[in-house]
């Protein structure tokens, strides 16, 4: 392992980011699979899907306090999709924001975890964002104020494939540019899937690069399950757009239900059920690809 130096600062080097983000994505995808055993069900598809974008921001990209998750000077980080949060709590968990024993309260009364995400309830949750299409408003609104008050910090918005159907998404994408908001990053999970079907069918995205550029984004296209395509992506982000002051987008292609056979090979199901007797299949299916991986 090498290490390289920076002025007086050791920086990692990117073998050492890459084994980083890929080890707490594999944490991620084990705590979402026991969060979903609590109700037997749920978005744990998407919370695969997602692991290693969620893990790259958390464990790579995101300045903030694990002691302090309202700490000023932090990177706000916008989950637009309220029912992602169950992969979401599991990176809260991986960054130390929550505890991995409360993940077992997931869905349930009283929980600080609820099914859909509440920043009201959970410490470190930007928005409460259920409501789909709302999530890249407010962030250009939260990345002006966060210019006014001459703060350093950056602004990601997490949105769903599903949610480029949404016009407010769009108004949200011209307005950022215009405000030349370069401090914005967007990461939109694209797994081809929405809650009535395929995204090609329900509504075609594609070209979906060409839009985000047509509003005058700065556009990196990756697979969204290639760690270190994630981080160079996010490298390129930032040499970019400090000097365009564009705003950028990581399109992430990802595969429902990543890393566990089991379900990527299962029809697409917007929301799973998974058996009783299905759940340590999936978490043996994990360690075994994971084991496997690393060993190679
Ligand atoms: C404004 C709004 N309309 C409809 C819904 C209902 N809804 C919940 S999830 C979902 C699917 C959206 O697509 P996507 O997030 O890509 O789905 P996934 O990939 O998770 O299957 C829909 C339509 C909602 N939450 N908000
Ligand atoms: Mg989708």
């Amino acid at each position: 392992m090498t290490l390289t130096l920076t002025g007086d600062v050791v920086s990692p080097s990117t073998e050492q980011r890459i084994e980083r983000v890929s080890a707490a994505a594999y944490r991620m995808r084990h705590h979402a699979l026991n969060m979903g055993e609590v109700q037997g069900q749920g978005y744990v598809g998407q919370a695969l899907g997602s692991a290693d974008m969620l893990a790259t921001v958390y464990a790579d990209q995101l300045r903030f306090r694990a002691e302090d998750p309202e700490w000023e000077g932090r990177d706000r980080f916008l989950l637009s999709t309220g029912h992602y949060a169950i992969g979401f709590y599991a990176a809260l968990a991986e960054a130390g924001i929550i505890g991995v024993d409360e993940l077992e309260t997931y869905g349930s009364d009283g929980s600080r975890l609820p099914m859909s995400g509440m920043s009201t309830y959970t410490p470190g949750m930007e928005i409460s964002g259920g409501s789909l299409g709302h999530g890249l408003s407010i962030a250009v609104g939260m990345a002006l104020g966060l210019r006014h008050q001459r703060s350093a910090a950056r602004v990601i918005n997490f949105l769903s494939d599903g949610e480029l159907d949404e016009g407010s998404t769009w108004e949200a994408a011209m307005g950022a540019s215009h405000h030349r908001l370069g401090h914005l990053t967007a990461m939109v999970d694209i797994n081809a899937l929405q809650a009535d079907g395929h995204t090609g069918t329900v509504l075609r995205t594609e070209p979906v690069a060409d839009k985000w550029s047509a509003c005058g984004w700065f556009v990196r296209r990756v697979d969204g399950n290639d760690v270190a395509a994630l981080l160079d992506a996010f490298d390129s982000v930032s040499a970019q757009t400090d000097s365009t002051g564009q705003p950028s987008v990581i399109l992430c292609d990802t595969r429902v239900g990543k890393g566990v056979p089991l379900l990527e090979n299962r029809e697409k199901a917007h929301f799973m059920r998974i058996e009783t007797d299905e759940w340590q299949v999936c978490r043996d299916q994990l360690t075994a690809g994971y084991e496997g991986e690393t060993q190679s």
